[in-house]
Parts: structure tokens; sequence; C-alpha cells
């Protein structure tokens, strides 16, 4: 049987909750007949990258997606590529800030996601929820724990697809945010991730309904 890890973030930044980890605990044990995994991580560069790896090495899944926050985005939003640099704005929950510096030395420039980035989109609008291709997961902790995870799949586990998922804020945290700060309701967004999920169970090319979509950003 077809195994997903799906990960989610603990609270960071000063934020009570991480809709990450909320909407990932949502999530029913079985899609499209795979099994799912779900775990809470650290919002750290060093403990978040090494509890997903620990994942991977315990429960020995074929597809792994980490999910994380990305406050200001509106819609779900499938991460394509991770780059070997951490520039971090903030401290992460251990106190770490690392400015300017690769993930890696030994590794390369960028990964891309395994997982199929454009098909999953598709799936999720195709049920009528917003979501689109991100081509920049940042450079702070999502970014690091994507590299790592992409890094680590191509060299001890080839054939395990990988990937990242960004969320909005969940309604509850912008209440005392500037009006118009887009947010997503926990359950919309844990159908979102489902709808994504079965979309990278299923495999194929996968264009959805509406046939292959336009996808890219012109700046
Ligand atoms: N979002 C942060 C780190 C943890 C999270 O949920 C990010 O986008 O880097």
């Amino acid at each position: 049987m077809t195994t997903v890890l799906v990960t989610g973030f603990d609270p960071f930044g000063g934020e009570k909750v991480n809709p990450a980890y909320e909407a990932v605990r949502m999530l029913p044990d079985r899609i499209a007949g795979a099994r799912v995994i779900t775990l809470e991580i650290p919002t750290a560069f060093t403990r978040g990258p090494a509890a997903v790896e620990r994942a991977i090495e315990r429960e020995r899944p074929d597809i792994v997606i980490s999910v994380g926050q990305a406050g200001g985005r509106s819609a779900i939003t499938v991460e394509k590529v991770a780059v070997n640099l951490a520039e971090a704005r903030i401290p992460d929950n251990d106190g770490e800030q690392p400015m300017g510096v690769a993930l890696r030395e030994d590794g390369d420039a960028a990964y891309f996601a395994t997982i199929p980035v454009e098909a999953m989109v598709m799936n999720v609008r195709d049920h009528g929820l917003p979501a689109f291709v991100s081509y920049t997961a940042g450079t702070y902790v999502c970014n690091s724990v994507m590299y790592h995870m992409l890094y680590l799949l191509d060299r001890r586990f080839p054939g395990v697809r990988g990937g990242f998922i960004h969320v909005p804020y969940a309604i509850g945290q912008t209440v005392d945010k500037p009006n118009g700060t887009p947010s997503m309701s926990l359950p919309d967004m844990a159908k979102a991730l489902e709808y994504a999920i079965e979309a990278a169970v299923g495999g194929g090319a996968g264009d959805g309904e509406s046939g292959r979509a336009v996808m890219g950003e012109t700046h």
C-alpha cells in the first residue's frame, strides 16, 4: 500500500497556532487508497529537517509532503523548487538565525519537487478551492526542510517522491492583523491538502478536468 508522510510545523514568529499542522492533523487516515501518516515538526533549521529524516527512516513512505504557513498568501501553494540557501529574517524556535549560508555544501544549488506539482494544483482548483504553483519557498525553515528532504531522497531514497505545500493564515490568526490580510478556514485548508495529496498519489500527468492550465509568473 502506498504510504504518504505529511508533516506540519509548530507555531513560530509569535503566532499561537500554525495552520499547517492544524490542517494536517485534520487529514483522513486514507487518501485515494494510500495510508496517510501525519507528524508535527519543529520550526527549527536543525531539528526540523532531522525530524523529517527520522520519520522517513522509520515509516519508509512512498511520498513525503511537508506543509508550512506562508502568512500573506491567499491560497494553497504547491512549491516547485527549494534552494541551497538559508537567510533567516527572524530566529527560528531554537534561536538559530543563519544568514546567507548554504544549507548543504555538497548539495546542488536547487532541487525541484518530485511530486506532480501542476496536477496537484489543478486537482485542488477542480474541487473549487484556490491553489497556485509557487516558485519560491522562501529562505527560512520551510525552504530548508524542503531542500534537505529532496537532497536526502535524491541520495538515499531514490524512487520516493517529495515536495512542499504552503498554506495561508487560518482565519483566527488574522483577527488582530491589518484589514485585508488573506486567510482560509482550516476545514477548507484540510480539504485542499487532501485534493493535492490525492493527485500526488494518483501520480499521472493528471492535468485536471479543465485541461493543462497555464502556470508561471511574469515577475
Ligand atoms: N513557515 C515558515 C517556517 C515554518 C512555517 O510553517 C516558512 O515558510 O519558512
